[in-house]
């Protein structure tokens, strides 16, 4: 009895008693998980990778044994300690920190991916096969809306409690760069959390909100669970923002209303559609104050912002019942619910009617996590997709060999790239607004960038998760290898914190608040970056293909402002994608033109370049954002329904 080759969550299982002699030790001895092997530090890989392709090449020639059972018979991709494996992230890490910082940070970070290998990544597909489940009423039919999580996902909030996931970024020991090490470990922690990424992501952006407001004496007790690395004391916090009229326009789509109690408290009335991780201690939740006329105001200025707990000290419901949980295509490891509020108990934490502008700072943190979610998906996918073509033959060679395969790898891996340095650079400069070290030009240029990343790096997943997919052949369909699991929970990440549009809208919107001088910190920012590039030879053609873009999309900027608020709305997101492309494509060329920059990444930086930077321009060419083209989108879209007379 032994291990095989089972996929890769699995920790035993037995094989069939056909192998035997020396095909059956070398099939053992490939079998083994990665540390038993030794090949999970980056020490030395290059030989034992090298041996093992040998080792794959032989086991080939070998005749087929007559088996009970046909197998495919193919050694599972395995990755090592993500930190360790992750060339890129060093790279930026040894560039950007101070270096008694980096000796600290690179420390944590190489005992995080070990225990990320070793401890939480099988946690994480606990929580996979271990999705909550409602529990409505108890055996003697008493209602108890029970909804129970497994222990690996109980484990899973007390190890982030105790890695200091949310504390990491409020505790400040590294000054500006303590948000910079908290997305790092957030980055590393994503592909293995089995979906407590999104607790987090909601239980950082509640602190996010208590800080900003000053921790006002009554959230002090809560900013300390919230920030807490002690796993009895960690809370986390949910975001209940939708509602069943509206999960963009949540400013027309909220009907919770709130009568304020004697005591100065409130109760909330009303019915959340979504509510993630509604496991979670505390939530922020929005609703309507009705006045002492019984009357409550419309639209987003009728909108405040409320904190409350989940249960009373008893364990209790705060007045809260839960409809059903969702069932989702994805993220099933976390409870998504319904849930109607009747009389919760809630305190009042915005100005009357500020509720969005006070949530947005909640909205703004999780949508970097999103960001990071993103990321760490699509290197997840590569880092399986690299391994698999190390160990997979096809017609006489590894597919490592095959050039057309690694081109598409390699593609994923420029995207991956991108995606990456845009993290790091907002979470750079969150840090700096968050130890007040930034400029206004920083504060402008992290709105700007926030729903920028958050939108493009939410496609971008999904496009490489399905590429990424696609580089296992048929296999990369199969339930049981966990790669569908990985797509489904990658798809969510254009969805959630407000879709594609809605964020390309959310530029548009920090393009108005500011005045438009967010387009002007963005301009500075990039030349300026360029300069610095611009004397590195070997990215001159990138450097100018990249100056061609940015004046490509000054033109834009320049033609769109004489024409009227439909042009801008029709360009939204074709405009979002050039800033996104611009400012990532930017970043790879600066971060290849440190001295100490391999030819991996001058190669990533040009060959972003070499793709399409800036699509806005081409839509202006193509006049695609006239009143005649959005009246042909409808036509277009409409042909031939039912829907068509009513629509024109
Ligand atoms: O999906 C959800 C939870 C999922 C779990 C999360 C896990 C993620 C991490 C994963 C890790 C792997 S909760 C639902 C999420 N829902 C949304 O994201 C909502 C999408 N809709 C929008 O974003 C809309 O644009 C709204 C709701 C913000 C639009 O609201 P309004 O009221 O119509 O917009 P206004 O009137 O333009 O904005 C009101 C105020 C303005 O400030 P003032 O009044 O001072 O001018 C805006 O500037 O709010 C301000 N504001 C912002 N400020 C609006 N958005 C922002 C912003 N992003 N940043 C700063």
């Amino acid at each position: 009895m032994f291990t095989c080759c089972l996929p890769w969550w699995r920790s035993s299982a037995t094989c069939k008693p056909w192998q035997s002699g020396r095909f059956l030790l070398r099939v053992w001895e490939r079998c083994q998980p990665p540390s038993r092997k030794g090949i999970n530090t980056t020490t030395g890989l290059g030989q034992q990778v090298g041996a093992q392709e040998k080792q794959v090449l032989e086991d080939l020639e070998m005749p087929l044994a007559k088996r009970e059972t046909e197998t495919l018979f193919q050694e599972q991709p395995e990755t090592g300690n993500q930190y360790l494996e992750d060339a890129l992230l060093q790279s930026y890490l040894k560039t950007h920190l101070p270096p008694e910082v980096l000796k600290e940070v690179n420390q944590d970070l190489e005992r995080f991916g070990n225990r990320l290998l070793t401890k939480i990544k099988p946690l994480g597909w606990e929580c996979e096969l271990n999705p909550p489940v409602f529990r409505q009423y108890d055996a003697w039919g008493r209602r108890v809306d029970q909804i129970v999580t497994c222990s690996a996902w109980r484990r899973m909030k007390e190890i982030s409690a105790e890695e200091g996931l949310v504390a990491e970024a409020y505790e400040r020991r590294y000054s500006n760069w303590s948000r910079l090490h908290q997305a790092v470990k957030l980055y590393l922690f994503s592909s293995c959390s089995g979906g407590f990424s999104c607790p987090l992501a909601m239980t950082d952006g509640a602190a996010k909100v208590i800080e900003s407001l000053g921790i006002p004496g009554s959230l002090k007790n809560a900013f300390d669970h919230l920030t807490s690395r002690d796993p009895k004391k960690f809370w986390t916090s949910g975001q209940w923002m939708t509602e069943r009229r509206g999960g963009s326009d949540v400013a027309n789509g909220t009907e919770t209303v709130a009568r304020k109690q004697p005591d100065g408290t409130y109760r909330l009335y009303g019915f959340k559609w979504f509510t993630s991780a509604a496991d979670s201690d505390v939530t922020l939740t929005l609703a309507r104050i009705v006045d002492a006329e019984g009357h409550v105001k419309e639209g987003s200025s009728g909108l405040s912002l409320f904190f409350l707990k989940v249960r009373d000290e008893e364990g209790k419901l705060n007045g809260i019942q839960v409809q059903r949980l969702k069932d989702k295509l994805g993220t099933r490891q976390m409870a998504t619910a319904e849930l109607w509020l009747d009389g919760a108990k809630a305190e009042l934490i915005s100005a009357e009617g500020r509720g969005v502008a006070s949530i947005s700072n909640m909205l703004n943190i999780t949508r970097i996590h999103n960001v990071a979610g993103a990321v760490a998906s699509m290197r997840r996918m590569i880092s399986l997709s690299r391994e698999y073509a190390r160990k997979r033959v096809a017609f006489g060679k590894l597919l490592k060999d095959h050039p057309l395969h690694m081109q598409t790898i390699a593609r994923m891996e420029v995207q991956t790239r991108g995606a990456f340095l845009l993290l790091m650079e907002i979470v750079r400069l969150l840090g700096l607004v968050e130890t007040n070290m930034a400029s206004e030009q920083d504060q402008l240029l992290l709105r700007l960038l926030i729903p920028v990343a958050k939108l493009y790096t939410g496609k971008q997943a999904s496009a490489v998760a399905v590429e990424a997919m696609e580089s296992f052949g048929g296999q990369g369909y199969m339930e049981d290898t966990g790669l569908p699991v990985i797509l489904r929970d990658t798809l969510v990440l254009s969805i959630w914190e407000g879709t594609t549009n809605i964020l390309s809208l959310d530029v548009l919107r920090s393009l108005s608040k500011s005045q438009g001088q967010v387009m002007a910190v963005f301009f500075s920012t990039v030349q300026k970056k360029l300069e610095l590039a611009s004397s590195t030879a070997k990215l001159e053609p990138a450097v100018k293909q990249m100056r061609d873009a940015i004046s490509s999309l000054a033109r834009f900027m320049q033609a769109a402002g004489s024409k009227g608020a439909l042009t801008m709305e029709l360009a939204a997101r074709d405009f979002s994608y050039s800033l996104a492309r611009i400012y990532a494509g930017t970043l790879l060329i600066e971060h290849a033109a440190r001295p100490d920059a391999s030819s991996t990444d001058i190669s990533a930086a040009r060959r972003w370049c070499n793709e399409e930077l800036c699509p806005v321009a081409t839509g202006l060419e193509n006049s695609s954002y006239e009143a005649e083209e959005a009246l042909m989108d409808s036509t277009l879209v409409y042909e031939g329904s039912p829907a068509c007379g009513s629509r024109l």
